[in-house]
């Protein structure tokens, strides 16, 4: 049986994940700090849909599925031995790796998470290829990185997987004619906060460790992910993902849906002209079980795959939700720096070859994750709505000034 340990498995993405791998067959494993849950306990802030504890949620996994996910509770930034004897102890073919601090805001609100995110994302990675260097097993590792990592500037082309193939001028020939050298290069990058940051350091990591050790590795740039549940977290209300709609941790699709149920306004940053990359919860774990299946060779370059369904500017995505829900759109200030307006045109060529068809934004998909906030609407704190952290001290919170 084929065998995957997901690091960060009691998170939005990877709980999702785990439970799809061990229906599919795979046997799981799940590696977790509980990081994630002690944030909220720092920020006062929780998830909307109440998810139950990491041995509660696997119980019932087994009750529902009569398949038994192992739990692993230890801290992959700061317990290195723990890290490399758990591997060599489950032996599993593929690492999947979600166990970073994932919100940019959160990365950006003073120097304590500024050095937290850093030390957190980039030790934890660096653990885990130096673990594998150590076991020398030829284990896949599966990382979920982000479309952030190219940058949110209007680049004014397609942009590609991960590489950019370009010329480089070497001289000039006998007759004076311009001579030029071919090479692919990662794809530079632009991160927009500390978090972006820590992914852009991580494609480092994994370029040294592909090259000089043969690890393979599988790189995923993803956008932002909307929705809550999966075809297997639906099975039982035990089983529930988180759902986060706080000034940090919620991503602005989630955001928007929650807030039209609860009758907030819509909160726009700026002119709303950002364009971000999509894609379905769903979709993430369908793209998972891809990149798993299809590993690189040892030896091969990583391969990065762009795991994004399409682009939207987040005013449309607004005015789409208003339209829909009579909701009223709130310009905000911008707690961010970030251009005003951006296009954003990106490949997704590699997943869609292995067969991807993904989920696209329409109106009648948002009903599920309305459903969710409806259902546990009388949870929502509105203290916790507005995004206060800013990314200087020139920029002001994105608060509704009624
Ligand atoms: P999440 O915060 O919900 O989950 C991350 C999990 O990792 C949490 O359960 C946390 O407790 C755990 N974790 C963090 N540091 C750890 C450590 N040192 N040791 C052990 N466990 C640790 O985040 P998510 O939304 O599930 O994101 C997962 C990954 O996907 C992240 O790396 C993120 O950058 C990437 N990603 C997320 C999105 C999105 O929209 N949610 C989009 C693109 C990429
Ligand atoms: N935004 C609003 N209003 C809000 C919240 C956000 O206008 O209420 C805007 C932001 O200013 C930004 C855009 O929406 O322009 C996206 O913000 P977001 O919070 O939804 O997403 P982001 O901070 O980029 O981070 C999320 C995940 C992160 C992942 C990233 C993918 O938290 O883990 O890496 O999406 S990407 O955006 O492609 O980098």
């Amino acid at each position: 049986m084929r065998s995957v340990l997901v690091l960060g498995g009691d998170g939005f993405c990877g709980w999702p994940t785990a439970l799809h791998l061990s229906a599919q067959g795979y046997r799981v494993g799940i590696v977790d700090n509980l990081s994630r849950r002690h944030i909220d306990d720092e920020m006062g802030s929780g998830s909307l849909s109440p998810i139950t504890s990491i041995h509660e949620r696997l119980d019932v996994w087994h009750e529902v599925s009569g398949e038994k996910i192992e739990f692993f509770y230890l801290d992959v930034a700061g317990e290195y031995q723990g890290l490399l004897g758990t591997i060599a102890s489950f032996s599993p073919d593929t690492v999947v790796h979600f166990a970073e601090q994932r919100s940019a805001p959160y990365s950006m609100t003073n120097a304590h998470h500024k050095r937290y995110t850093i030390r957190n994302n980039i030790e934890g990675t660096h653990n885990l290829l130096c673990a594998l260097v150590e076991l020398d097993r030829n284990i896949h590792v599966v990382h979920l990185g982000t479309t952030g990592v190219y940058g949110y500037g209007t680049a004014g082309i397609e942009i590609p997987e991960g590489y950019l193939d370009v010329l480089i001028k070497t001289g000039t020939d006998e007759k004076g004619a311009d001579r030029y050298a071919e090479r692919s290069i990662l794809f530079p990058t632009n991160p927009g906060s500390v978090y972006h940051l820590t992914k852009s350091m991580d494609q480092l990591l994994f370029q040294y460790y592909a090259q000089n050790d043969h690890l393979p590795i599988t790189d995923l740039h993803q956008g932002i992910v909307w929705g809550t549940q999966t075809e297997e977290t639906r099975r039982h209300d035990g089983l529930i993902n988180r759902f986060d709609y706080d000034g940090d941790y919620g991503t602005v699709l989630n955001r928007f849906l929650m807030q039209a149920v609860v009758g907030h306004a819509l909160t726009v940053h700026g002119t709303g002209g950002q364009t971000r990359a999509f894609i379905n919860i769903q979709d993430t774990v369908r793209c998972i079980r891809l990149a798993i299946d299809n590993p690189p060779q040892p030896g091969d370059r990583v391969k990065i795959f762009n795991q994004v369904a399409e682009t939207k500017r987040v005013k449309d995505l607004a005015e789409m939700i208003a339209a829909m829900t009579g909701a009223r759109i709130a310009y905000v200030d911008n707690p961010r720096v970030e251009d005003a307006e951006n296009d954003l045109l990106m490949s997704n060529a590699a997943f869609r070859s292995l067969g991807l068809d993904p989920i696209l934004l329409r109106e009648q998909l948002f009903g599920e994750t309305m459903e969710i906030v409806e259902r546990f609407k009388s949870r929502y704190d509105p203290k916790m709505v507005a995004a206060r952290s800013l990314w200087t001290r020139n920029n002001r919170p994105g608060i509704v000034k009624e």
